[in-house]
């Protein structure tokens, strides 16, 4: 087993509004508002955490890597970058950030296990997913073989094989540290399973669909 089976429901729920039990409780739905980029891991990883808590939130599509962004997201965040989650005044941005402020504000299913070691290898996860999958999954495998010629721009020579060779031992040093549960922190989904399994998703899509196999 490497990846949870089951596909996170905010997946099957349409883009531009989220509507959950959070706005039942109170929650203006206007409030949470939520800036990213339909193509973005980062933005996917952000609105998957708040659809599992059920928290109503307004997505704001926003191209960060268009030449000039919008002013209102250029105040936003200086960096430039999403996503970036606004809950009426509060702003912040910074994927785990976000997710572990939305864990710990909202009412619903704790995303973070509470066990110090649990918590640990969440965390581990997490990090290796940002430090040593971003780049060739989602970078290099997605973006070179799905992304770019989608929108007409060339792949560079050698991405898709770095990037699959580097996968397949990052994959590989996942293996041997993920919990021997239904997810890979334990017996429910956790943000480490969000954080990875939005990479592994764009990564079937650029690597054939193999969730199992980094190989050509
Ligand atoms: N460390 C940031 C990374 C976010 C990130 O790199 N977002 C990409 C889209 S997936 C972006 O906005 N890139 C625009 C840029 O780098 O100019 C986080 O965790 O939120």
């Amino acid at each position: 087993m490497f990846l949870p089976v089951e596909v996170p429901h905010a997946y099957r729920k349409p883009l531009a509004l989220q509507y959950g039990d959070n706005a039942a409780a109170g929650v203006d739905k206007m409030t949470v508002r939520l800036s990213g980029y339909e193509h973005s891991v980062y933005s996917w990883i952000a609105r998957l955490a708040l659809g599992e808590k059920h928290v109503a939130f307004e997505w704001l599509e926003v191209n960060p890597f268009d030449a000039s962004p919008p002013e209102h997201f250029q105040r936003l965040n200086s960096f430039g970058r999403v996503p970036v989650l606004q809950d009426g005044e509060f702003i912040v941005y910074e994927t785990t950030a976000i997710t572990r402020y939305v864990d710990e504000q909202f009412t619903g299913p704790a995303l973070q296990p509470s066990a110090p070691r649990a918590r640990a290898l969440q965390n581990q996860i997490i990090s290796i997913a940002d430090s040593s999958c971003y780049r060739p999954m989602v970078r290099q495998v997605f973006s070179h073989r799905i992304f770019r010629p989608r929108f007409g721009k060339e792949s560079e020579p050698g991405a898709i094989e770095q990037g699959l060779a580097a996968s397949a031992d990052a994959l590989a040093g996942l293996e041997g540290i993920i919990a021997d549960e239904p997810f890979l922190t334990g017996a429910s989904v956790a943000l480490a399973d969000i954080h990875l399994f939005s990479h592994d998703r764009l990564f079937c899509h650029g690597s054939g669909g193999r969730r199992n196999s980094a190989s050509p």
